[in-house]
């Protein structure tokens, strides 16, 4: 009989990453890091792309080291959940939160990357988080790897394209799973591991003007990447048996903007190339179609001995990722390209409404993905990321109304609900940015997606109070009722 509703031990809570959260960039100890360089750009000077992030020059970050260029830090480098994470997670327990998703900035552990030496302060800073977090039965989801990898990393070896990294990574790996092993047992890889071929330096540290080919060098950064993955798997199942670890996607399910062949089939290659990734992390072995596409592209990957095996041996236990929007590709595009360049021949879907960063809002297409993830690999599926990024106004008496971030929310999780009816395994669910956090693509604040709210406004000026926005009193009973009360 197909299920009625979630299952009783569904994970429901929230996700973020150091870099948006935190704040402190300096502090304990912590090192710079790719996300550090992140430079501020107004918004009447920023162009269509996703993200102001998608290529970082050697000169960027020159200026952004000199003070020439001003970057993301210090006034918007997060919300301060470093001094504040104890009032933060209790609001999260309010939530009734059974999951929270975080990273460990993995330059506050290493703060060069290539240390030999954990930083102690920045080990005790997160067990004080998960010990916090762990008081109100919140069970940590950690990410190893949000788009932080340790500046260090990207001026010794510029970041992930030189193997000497993959060995860098596995100490830290090793390290947090000790430290941590009696207290996190879900944990993630990379984040959206797609990224780092549309962004090498936001998914890598890799610095473009640096490689001879650009394809060539994202494809080797994200080959050693995989193998890291690898290497991760196998280490956290050793050190922590219990534990579970994924892998984590950037979901662009892509539809094709009519029934011609043309479309179809380019949609068809769209969402190969996306589900590449996952193919890779959870079949254990590049898929055939991408031969053809390292062939014309003149891309071969080095790979050591051993490393198929690698990948083969330690596949994922479940599988993860984010999903704001879905695309329409046209062979033929005409109109208005859709948003964010990020796939070729990318179309405005006139079914679909838009945030106002044009990301085309498709609770449908949620459920689509799931099906389509489910059936091609049989793990279990978590939903790690989705939400809406929207402006929120501050009434007079304090209050936020903001009922268009309930109807997104509500409408993607019935339609989650409907997939979990159809048979797709789903662990859990972790709306992004529960509370206010610096956007990835903008480093904005006032794009928001929190049921939490941060006086802190797009300069980074702001008394940092937290207060509740209609959302919260919403998912707090979403939670109670296991998704019923919607
Ligand atoms: C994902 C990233 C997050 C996050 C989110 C929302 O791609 O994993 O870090 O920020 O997108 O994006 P934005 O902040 O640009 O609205």
């Amino acid at each position: 009989m197909a299920p009625k509703g979630f299952p009783t031990d569904f994970l429901w809570g929230g996700a973020t990453a150091a870099n948006q959260l935190e704040g402190g960039y300096n502090e304990g100890g912590k090192g710079l890091s790719s996300a550090d360089m992140i430079a501020y750009i107004p918004k009447d000077q920023r162009s269509k792309e996703l993200s102001h992030a998608m290529e970082i020059t050697s000169d960027r970050i020159e200026g952004i080291l000199n003070g020439e260029i001003q970057a993301r830090f210090p006034k918007r480098d997060g919300i301060d959940f470093y001094h504040r994470y104890k009032e933060d997670i209790a609001l999260f327990a309010e939530l009734g939160f059974k999951v929270f998703r975080m990273s460990i900035h993995w330059s506050r552990i290493f703060p060069n990357g290539y240390d030999e030496q954990p930083n102690e302060e920045g080990l005790q800073f997160y067990d004080n988080v998960f010990d916090e977090l762990l008081k109100y039965g919140i069970q940590p989801l950690v990410t190893l790897s949000h788009y932080e990898t340790p500046l260090g990393l990207t001026q010794k070896y510029n970041g992930w394209v030189d193997r000497e990294v993959v060995g860098h990574f596995a100490r830290y790996a090793e390290t947090v799973f000790k430290r941590y092993k009696d207290k996190v047992k879900y944990w993630l890889t990379f984040n959206e591991i797609n990224v780092i071929t549309i962004s090498a330096f936001t998914g890598g540290g890799v610095v473009v003007d640096r490689l001879d080919n650009k394809l060539q060098g994202m494809y080797q950064a994200l080959h050693h990447q995989f193998v890291a993955s690898s290497i991760a798997t196998k280490l956290c199942h050793e050190i922590i048996p219990d534990a579970q670890i994924g892998c984590m996607l950037a979901r662009m399910e892509t539809y094709p903007n009519s029934c011609n062949p043309e479309d179809i089939r380019k949609a068809q290659l769209a969402n190969q190339m996306n589900l590449f990734f996952t193919d890779v992390h959870a079949r254990g072995e590049y898929p055939k179609f991408m031969d053809r596409y390292f062939e014309e592209n003149n891309i071969v990957l080095q790979k050591e001995a051993g490393d198929d095996e690698l990948l083969k041996q330690y596949t994922v236990d479940y599988i993860s990722f984010s999903y704001y929007m879905t695309i329409a590709v046209a062979e033929k595009p005409t109109g208005e390209e859709g948003v964010g360049n990020l796939v070729e021949g990318s179309v405005v879907n006139p079914y679909l409404e838009s945030s106002d960063w044009g990301w085309q809002i498709d609770p449908i297409g949620l459920r689509v993905t799931l099906n389509t993830m489910y059936d091609r690999y049989q793990k279990p599926l978590f939903i790690v990321e989705n939400g809406l990024g929207a402006y929120d106004k501050v009434e007079e008496d304090g209050s936020i109304h903001d009922p268009y971030r309930i109807d997104y929310l509500r409408k993607h999780i019935e339609q989650m609900k409907e997939a979990v009816r159809d048979g797709v395994e789903l662990m859990g669910y972790t709306a992004w940015g529960p509370i206010d956090l610096v956007s990835m693509s903008t480093s904005e604040m006032s794009k928001r997606y929190g049921f939490i709210y941060v006086d802190q406004d797009d300069d980074g000026n702001g008394t940092l109070a937290r207060s509740k926005k209609d959302s919260f009193h919403w998912y707090k009973q979403v939670i109670a009722s296991n998704g019923e009360q919607l």
